[in-house]
């Protein structure tokens, strides 16, 4: 009896280490992810945010799971018609039971939840030196238009290395544009003009499609996005520019 009690006691402080672990764990992954120059790559900054999810709540899981796996093997009936003796705790004790483990987790959600705003703000504040690309979206295609007035359909051209603005708006229904290489979406809509930026840093293929269903065609509302180099890309602009102007 008196064993038990000491189990049931140091519990709550072996929560407490484990805490003030996911305490420290922040600061060494802010120490980690510091970037070096440029604007924040949003597509790196979500990747990074899953991940740490993904690694934080399987360890909080498997913690919670082995002290409730320990706990069912230590207090587990040993001889049939076995009546258990309630263990009595502390008030200490029974506070420490219910708030470090739950403070362990808000703690982490809470962190998380910072680092999301954050990301968010990333999402949202398209850096200065954007190059800007005007898209209009219908039924069932996309059409966009360059600073130079050079259109293309269905295929977006951009230069390697430079962040890239899509000012959108659509001519029908809500479409939504999305670049899964570059962990973008964002809805286009009739008389309202929305964005999105993204910054393709490797040149080569990616696809983009239509994540909002808008009807027959809808899953045949795709495209090519193109990244190239920076020189290749004016370019072709410039040629493109020739050709389409006479
Ligand atoms: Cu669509």
């Amino acid at each position: 009896m008196g064993k038990r009690l000491k189990v049931a006691s140091n519990g709550p402080l072996l929560l407490f280490l484990l805490f003030l672990l996911f305490l420290l764990q922040p600061v060494a992954a802010t120490a980690s992810s510091g970037g070096g120059g440029g604007p924040d790559d949003p597509a790196a900054g979500w990747d990074h945010l899953f991940h740490e999810m993904l690694i934080d709540i399987t360890v909080i899981g498997l913690v919670f799971a082995l002290v409730t796996l320990y706990l069912m093997v230590k207090y587990r009936r040993k001889e049939p018609g076995q009546q258990g003796t309630p263990v009595r705790l502390s008030r200490g004790a029974m506070l420490g039971w219910a708030l470090i483990p739950a403070f362990a987790f808000m703690a982490d959600d809470f962190y998380l939840a910072l680092k999301g705003w954050d990301l968010f703000n990333d999402y949202r504040n398209v850096p200065e030196e954007s190059y800007e690309v005007k898209l209009e979206s219908r039924l069932w295609n996309w059409s966009f238009t360059y600073p130079n007035g050079v259109q293309t359909m269905d295929e977006l051209r951009v230069p390697e290395g430079k962040p890239v603005v899509l000012r959108m708006t659509s001519a029908d229904v809500v479409h939504s544009l999305f670049l899964p290489d570059f962990r973008v979406k964002e809805d286009s809509m009739p008389g309202r003009i929305t964005y999105l930026w993204f910054y393709p840093k490797n040149r080569g293929e990616y696809v983009f499609t239509c994540a909002e269903y808008c009807g027959l065609l809808h899953s045949n509302m795709k495209g090519k996005l193109i990244v190239m180099p920076a020189e290749d890309f004016f370019a072709w602009l410039e040629e493109e520019a020739k050709i389409k102007g006479g």
